[in-house]
């Protein structure tokens, strides 16, 4: 069984945008933006939407620049999870009900306040490269084994 979903990421001078969760799967963590794919929509279309729900900002401009796939023991979900880089973006993000934005120095990404496998891939993410990666989770705290590459496509 697999879930797919979406995160958004947008990088701007030396700085990353990232939202306090404010509840749900993954709360009180700092992440991208995203979530799942609703009927009839691409996931770009499916990316762009949640962007805007979560953080009051319009991509005008993305690119996907990884796979990440997510098991956690004893659950036979996978997640997979596309995540996207905003080049171009209209609005001044906006705290809304879901998330709290901020923007964070590439050099101070608070990895301690997020999902523990972010700070394995974040670095090939700010360099602009493209990756693959499975994360096997035992709890949402601790990774049991993961593998991660980068690759020259993506799908
Ligand atoms: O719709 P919902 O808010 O539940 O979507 C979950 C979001 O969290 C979605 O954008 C994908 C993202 N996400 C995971 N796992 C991980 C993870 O381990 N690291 C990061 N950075 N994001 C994750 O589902």
């Amino acid at each position: 069984m697999k879930k797919v979903l979406t995160l958004c990421m947008i990088q701007k001078d030396g700085s990353v945008l990232l939202g306090m969760k404010k509840r749900g799967f993954g709360q009180g963590r700092w992440n991208g933006f995203g979530g799942k794919i609703q009927e009839g929509e691409s996931m770009e279309t499916a990316a762009m939407r949640e962007l805007r729900e979560e953080a009051g900002v319009v991509a005008e401009e993305m690119e996907k620049q990884g796979i990440l796939e997510f098991e956690f023991q004893g659950n036979p979900e996978i997640l997979e999870v596309h995540i996207f880089r905003v080049i171009r973006f209209t609005g001044e993000p906006q705290e809304t009900e879901e998330m709290k934005p901020q923007w964070f120095s590439v050099n101070e990404i608070p990895f301690q306040d997020m999902w523990p496998d972010d700070e394995h891939w974040f670095p090939l993410f700010l360099q602009g490269k493209k990756f693959h990666g499975i994360f096997v989770f035992d709890g949402s705290d601790t990774i049991l084994e993961h593998q991660l590459k980068e690759v020259e496509h993506i799908q």
